[in-house]
């Protein structure tokens, strides 16, 4: 008999950043473990305890890693030294999500089969969706649109921070020069990543808004975002 030839899987690493998610967290581990994956939290010292549960949770769970930061360096930074850790991990393929349950862990199996050098978890797919106010679904879609328009992207979703990544996407980035945080790191990230020539595809996703803590989109970060814009489309070595 010949033997069949089973594909060679990969090793998925997902990374989630928390800042107090104390309430969040063992719900989102728990979801995540029930995939063949590895978790990787990189906790900035929150003050809630949120890395007492992750070390607690650490006996249960053998692919569950932690990463500590003396403090709140922000979310670019924390995603980014997640992906650094993984891919000395040996992950082939980086999900990132957030911890606060916006992002349904169930998708993950769609995203990891899809063969796309980065796989975006989009709302603004037939299919996709969020629970947002209306004021705040037309900031994000008026934010989507514009970066749409002006960075020329193949996306519906451009702000949306639930990701896969091939590993090769995030070597040719070269992620310590990114220099934006928040929804700009995102949309820096997709656009050196197009220019570059990697395919993107997107997945349907509900987001669920966060039911703990208070949203933190503020004017500073909508202006922020659009002079990042600006100086992504204007720059030559993007
Ligand atoms: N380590 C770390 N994680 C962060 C930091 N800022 C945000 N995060 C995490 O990144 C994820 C996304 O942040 P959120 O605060 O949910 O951002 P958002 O969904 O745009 O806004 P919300 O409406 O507040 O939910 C969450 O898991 C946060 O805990 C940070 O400075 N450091
Ligand atoms: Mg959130």
């Amino acid at each position: 008999m010949v033997p069949t030839e089973v594909p060679h899987k990969g090793l998925t690493f997902v990374v989630t950043g928390t800042y107090n998610e104390a309430t969040n967290i063992q719900t989102l581990i728990q979801e995540v473990m029930k995939h063949d994956v590895h978790l990787v939290v990189v906790d900035d010292n929150s003050p809630d305890g949120t890395a007492v549960k992750v070390k607690e949770l650490q006996q249960h769970y053998k692919n569950l890693h932690l990463i500590e930061r003396p403090g709140k360096l922000g979310y670019g930074t924390a995603y980014a030294d997640g992906f650094r850790y993984s891919i000395e991990k040996g992950a082939t393929k980086i999900v990132s999500i957030d911890a606060d349950l916006s992002h349904d862990p169930k998708i993950l199996p769609e995203m990891i089969s899809m063969d796309k050098d980065i796989v975006i978890g989009s709302r603004y797919i037939p299919g996709g969706g969020t629970s947002w106010t209306l004021y705040r679904r037309i900031v994000s879609k008026g934010a989507n649109t514009l970066a749409r328009l002006f960075l020329g992207l193949p996306v519906r979703d451009v702000t949306s921070g639930y990701r896969l990544y091939k590993k090769a996407v995030l070597e040719a980035i070269e992620l310590d020069k990114v220099k934006s945080d928040g929804y700009s790191f995102l949309q820096e990230i997709l656009y050196k990543a197009h220019k570059k020539g990697f395919s993107i595809g997107e997945v349907a996703i509900f987001f669920q808004d966060r039911r703990e803590g208070q949203s933190k989109l503020s004017k500073k970060e909508m202006i922020k975002f659009f002079f990042n814009l600006v100086r992504l489309r204007l720059s030559k070595h993007a």
